[in-house]
């Protein structure tokens, strides 16, 4: 496979990211509380940023690797149109030629060890000015399958409510969750570890959608795929599941079970707050880190419609060309949050395909709420293109499909608890063609051609 990742950890990307001209640092000093989430918003989409002085605390806090595609592109050296397509072949490649995770022991996630678990030593911010707590928000949580034993990955918020006590959310349908469910059946705890500062290829591993990566998998092997060689796991210290070696923080713990306890509110990526309620707890038993870790934070916004949006887009990409064909691309619009609003760009080979590319596109990834399908000649990233499309080539009363009483997504306030309808806009011309249809073309000239004064 190309554009391999290799083994780069959290400072090796910034390097490259600084080496490309995508890195801002922030000298002046600013407040986890509220201030660094403030600037981070002023700055949301462009480079990444570096917060070099945290109030109170003597770790550099990062945010924004994800929230510009460019910049992941320079990570990966490919264009950002190819990213989705980079993310699906790996998963592809997991899936026919699985390379597997290899433990360790003296990681580097592990130089130095906190003897007493103190999560206030840790510059976690707290982000919208109505939010619970600090919380982690891009940090990768590691179990085993209580009954057989397979690793899990994935990216859960997490609320700092003591030294050495979290509480966290866990979605229906979570792989995390089961594992949790099956483990609290028995009486017993969960346990986890939570890596913050990790490289892209654990990052986009863990948020793979289920649909890519079944209970049965352990999705690590997509960050192997994304290396072009296995990952390293550090061997925890006080539980039985490995945290990532080369991550900058490792917290060791267990999901503790029959406790709920306040978690929220929350800013999330919807652009509303998630409410406050009793979740899951998480008891604390080590912290590890690095000599000089940096701490990664993400706003939800930008960076997390990418994050979501791509492994979504390659997932949907790979499930709908399988069943549809002429399908060319998918875009996971930022309007539609990452999760709810897939453009699907396709030539249709037969009246009435683009149909079935919405209903296959719903059933590949269950969080949207709509699809709108649109011809190659559409810029699927242009918002303005896409109303075009709409304007001109869609008929209401034909090329509308809506399915009542769906599963959708928990935290959109459009649903009744994830209980809600989808709706699906074929903004493709008619087929057969009619001439009405031809577009307008002009020369395609180049402007370096010409002396211009503006
Ligand atoms: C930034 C970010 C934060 C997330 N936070 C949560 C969360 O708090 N709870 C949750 O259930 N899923 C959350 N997710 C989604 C899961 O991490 C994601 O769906 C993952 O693929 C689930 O893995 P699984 O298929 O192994 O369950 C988040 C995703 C991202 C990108
Ligand atoms: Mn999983």
């Amino acid at each position: 496979m190309k554009n391999t990742l290799g083994n780069l950890d959290l400072q090796a990307c910034l390097s490259k990211l600084e080496n490309a001209g995508r890195l801002t640092r922030i000298q002046s000093e600013v407040d986890p509380v509220h201030e660094l989430a403030g600037l981070a918003q002023k700055l949301e989409g462009g480079q990444v940023v570096y917060f070099e002085k945290v109030k109170g605390n003597s770790y550099p806090v990062v945010t924004g690797m994800f929230w510009n595609r460019e910049n992941l592109a320079t990570l990966f050296d490919c264009d950002a149109e190819q990213l989705p397509f980079i993310l699906s072949d790996a998963v592809s490649s997991w899936q026919e030629n699985p390379i597997v995770p290899i433990v360790i022991d003296e990681a580097p996630v592990q130089e130095i060890v906190q003897t007493t678990p103190n999560l206030y030593a840790l510059p976690v911010p707290t982000h919208a000015l109505e939010d619970g707590g600090p919380y982690f928000s891009c940090s990768v949580v590691l179990a085993k399958d209580p009954d057989t034993g397979v690793r899990n990955a994935s990216v859960h918020r997490c609320m700092v409510v003591g030294p050495d006590r979290l509480t966290m959310l866990m979605d229906v349908g979570r792989h995390l969750r089961d594992y949790y469910e099956r483990a609290e059946a028995k009486g017993q705890p969960l346990e986890i570890t939570i890596s913050n500062g990790v490289d892209p290829s654990v990052y986009f591993a863990s948020v793979s959608p289920g649909s890519a990566a079944p209970l049965d998998k352990d999705e690590l092997g997509i960050a192997c795929a994304l290396r072009g060689g296995p990952l390293e796991l550090s061997r925890s210290l006080t539980v039985g599941v490995e945290g990532i070696a080369n991550a900058q923080f490792c917290i060791e713990g267990e999901i503790l079970p029959y406790l709920r306890e306040s978690e929220g509110k929350f800013g999330e990526v919807t652009g509303y707050y998630a409410t406050k309620d009793d979740r899951w707890v998480v008891n604390i038993k080590a912290i590890t880190h690095r000599k000089k870790p940096i701490f990664h934070t993400l706003i939800p916004g930008k960076e997390v419609f990418n994050s979501v949006g791509l492994t979504g887009e390659a997932s949907i990409f790979r499930i709908v060309s399988r069943q549809v064909p002429g399908v060319k691309a998918v875009y996971l619009s930022h309007g539609g949050c990452g999760f709810y609003h897939a453009i699907v760009q396709m030539e249709p080979k037969y009246p009435g395909m683009a149909k079935n590319a919405i209903m296959s596109t719903f059933a590949a990834f269950p969080p949207l709420q709509i699809v709108t399908v649109v011809n190659p000649d559409v810029d699927i990233f242009n918002a303005e293109e896409i109303q075009w499309a709409m304007a001109t080539r869609f008929k209401p009363d034909e090329d509308t499909v809506i399915l009542p009483k769906c599963f959708s997504h928990e935290l959109n306030p459009a649903t009744d608890q994830g209980y809600s309808a989808k709706i699906g806009f074929d903004c493709t011309v008619p087929l057969p063609k009619s001439p009405i249809y031809d577009r307008v073309k002009m020369l395609d000239v180049n402007l370096d051609n010409y002396s211009i004064k503006s």
